[in-house]
């Protein structure tokens, strides 16, 4: 059952944006999510992330059945790791770390997700995920113990995501990681989104509305927004959506 993915697939080739508001559940009170909530219901968000490097609370399924009852959208796990997937979200981004040379996040974690992911009905989607240099050390970095591809030569992006899509991969998100000072350059979105052939998410340090609509118009299909939503909950209704 891909009912997510065919609808991702529906809007890129309708050239339909799409948004996702990544929730961090370390980030998140139970009072904060009841003010979180007709925010994200007010914004011109299409999906809800769900996830963090380092994910450290047990709140994960309360906190997805939560918004489940007051948000229509698709709910998707990107997890930091196999402890923080949860049953009751709709499905799960399954990454693979391309850009990284360290096992763990190549396979071992997917290996170890799947006696979790055999009991649920999460739609997974197979995702190719690429980290490019951001200015700053983020978590993304840390955690998995991998080096990003470097700013400023595109091409390799490229080559690692198409590896990804000949590898099987459905999706490709480029990374700059959350809270990244430099987000991804619009000219590795815009050769990554030229070269390949499946739905391209583009996230880390986008900040701003106009951050948002250059890399849709540099080729990306869907921005992932953390930061600037949690920073401020109004991130979305101040700006002219
Ligand atoms: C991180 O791409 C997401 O995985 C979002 O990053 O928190 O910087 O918006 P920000």
């Amino acid at each position: 059952n891909q009912t997510i993915y065919t609808e991702i697939l529906q809007a890129k080739s309708a050239n339909q944006k799409l948004l996702a508001i990544l929730l961090d559940p370390d980030k998140i009170t139970t009072d904060s999510l009841q003010n979180i909530i007709p925010k994200i219901n007010q914004s011109p968000a299409t999906h809800i992330f769900i996830g963090g490097s380092i994910v450290t609370d047990n709140t994960i399924d309360e906190l997805i059945s939560e918004l489940k009852q007051k948000i229509k959208l698709p709910i998707l796990l990107f997890p930091g790791n196999p402890s923080q997937i949860s049953n009751q979200a709709h499905g799960i981004l399954f990454l693979s770390l391309l850009s990284g040379r360290n096992p763990d996040f190549l396979i071992e974690h997917q290996v170890r997700a799947v006696p979790i992911l055999k009991k649920s009905k999460l739609e997974i989607i197979s995702t190719g995920y690429i980290l490019i240099e951001s200015g700053n050390k983020t978590a993304v970095a840390s955690v998995s113990k991998t080096i990003p591809l470097p700013r400023h030569n595109s091409q390799i992006a490229v080559d690692t995501a198409l590896a990804g899509e000949f590898l099987g991969s459905k999706l490709i998100y480029l990374e700059a990681g959350s809270g990244a000072k430099l987000s991804v350059p619009l000219e590795t979105i815009s050769l990554v989104a030229k070269n390949i052939s499946i739905p391209l998410i583009v996230g880390g340090g986008i900040t701003t509305f106009d951050g948002i609509k250059e890399a849709f118009f540099a080729g990306a299909d869907l921005v992932v927004i953390g930061t600037a939503f949690e920073n401020d909950t109004n991130f979305f209704t101040n700006s002219n959506f």
